[in-house]
């Protein structure tokens, strides 16, 4: 008997995948970019934005639990000695606090530390891959490729922030990389709302040149 295929009815055309070879990536759902002083707030933006996502994102998570696939979260995260993180990074810019500095939630984007770790709505459960990656794509400098083949992965469905900088960057490096991807437009969310909107357009033209856009609904929809 043939694996069962869902489809979602996505932008630009359906999206098509086979749960046990697809992946819920989940983008940096941590403290540093959702809650007040952390990396997001220090950079001079206002978080608040992003935690209007957190139900769709918790809905979408408990539904894809429940089918049994597999769940990637990332972090962006660099070492306590910030081996890891390039100085044009750490010293770029005017921030209020820089990388490794001590802030109220500990050092801004250091592994370990309190405002590094994911929100307690997303929280990563036993069996789930949680990634800390030093830059802003999911790929770079970790062994994210290997775990997903391993697994056989081919499709990746995308949630998490910020819409046009960590979550464009991986699926890029994702489409590049021979995978599927589908950005869940209601589950993403930017400092910028008119980034996210461009985003979204950006990911699904030319007939999907990076990927697929749908809400959550869709994927809901789809999973019930
Ligand atoms: N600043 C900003 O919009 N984002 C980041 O620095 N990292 C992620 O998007 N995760």
């Amino acid at each position: 008997m043939s694996a069962p295929i869902t489809t979602i009815n996505a932008t630009p055309f359906l999206f098509a995948f086979e749960l046990k070879k697809t992946a819920l990536v989940i983008i940096d759902m941590q403290r540093d970019f959702v809650e007040p002083g952390g990396f997001g707030e220090t950079l001079g933006n206002d978080v608040s934005l992003l935690t209007a996502i957190i139900p769709a994102c918790q809905r979408v998570l408990a539904a894809w639990r429940d089918g049994g696939g597999l769940v990637v979260h990332t972090r962006e995260s660099h070492k306590p000695d910030l081996s890891d993180c390039p100085p044009a990074k750490r010293e770029r810019g005017n921030p209020r606090l820089r990388i490794g500095d001590e802030g109220p939630m500990g050092r801004i984007l250091v592994a370990g530390e309190p405002g590094n770790q994911i929100i307690a709505e997303l929280a990563p459960i036993p069996g789930e891959i949680v990634i800390d990656k030093p830059g802003k794509g999911m790929f770079y400098g970790t062994d994210l490729q290997d775990q997903l083949q391993a697994r056989g992965i081919s499709h990746l469905i995308f949630m998490g922030v910020t819409t046009e900088v960590c979550v464009q960057t991986s699926m890029r490096e994702a489409n590049d990389r021979g995978y599927d991807g589908l950005l869940l437009t209601d589950c993403t969310e930017s400092y910028f709302p008119e980034f996210k909107a461009a985003t979204i357009a950006m990911v699904h033209a030319q007939g999907a040149i990076v990927g697929w856009t749908a809400s959550s609904a869709e994927i809901l929809d789809a999973l019930s």
